[in-house]
């Protein structure tokens, strides 16, 4: 009897010993994964904003959302597409200079957020594109956009909505409708 409670007191043993083993292991393996962590952790946004619009105009109205996007982390990350549940599409637009009147266009690749920089995001610059919006977005309205990295981690953006009067940009010619 008492050998036998040795016995598995022994064997009780060697299984601790391999758990703190995994343990160990599992830690390493965190701190060698620092690189692979999700792209949306590395970023944090601030001064977000969508431009109020009454989105009565025929197939939706359009409207646009800013960010400052902040990259803490050593490596760039890159934004490739958003969502929202208040227009059928947000496209990443930016705006070129072409021949003396500025258009906006979907930018290629998306938005590159620098390591350990920022992305300011302004009228007359890359910005959230809202093509679809069925409903009015008010002044002191919250829209929520999900921001998807070019690794598939995505983040939610809460944008407070303004009236906003000024750059407004305009289509390249591929573009349907009008900008408002
Ligand atoms: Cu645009």
């Amino acid at each position: 009897m008492a050998r036998r409670h040795i016995l598995r007191s022994a064997r009780l043993t060697a299984l601790a010993a391999a758990t703190v083993a995994s343990i160990a292991l599992l830690g390493a393996c965190s701190t060698d994964s620092t690189d692979n962590s999700p792209e949306a952790d590395a970023v944090t946004v601030s001064v977000q904003w969508v431009k109020a619009v009454e989105g009565d105009s025929p197939g939706g109205g359009m409207t646009a959302a800013f960010a400052k996007i902040a990259n803490g982390s050593d490596r760039d990350v890159r934004i490739v597409s958003a969502s929202s549940g208040v227009s059928e599409q947000v496209q990443l637009h930016e705006v070129v200079d072409s021949g003396g009147t500025t258009t906006m266009k979907e930018k290629d690749g998306g938005f590159v957020v620098p390591s350990n920089g920022s992305l300011t995001m302004t009228p007359g610059g890359e910005h959230f594109m809202f093509m679809g919006v069925q409903r009015p977005i008010r002044a002191g309205q919250q829209v929520a956009i999900t921001v998807r990295f070019a690794d598939g981690s995505t983040t939610r953006v809460d944008a407070l909505a303004r009236d906003f009067d000024g750059n407004q940009e305009n289509y390249s010619p591929d573009h349907s409708g009008e900008h408002r």
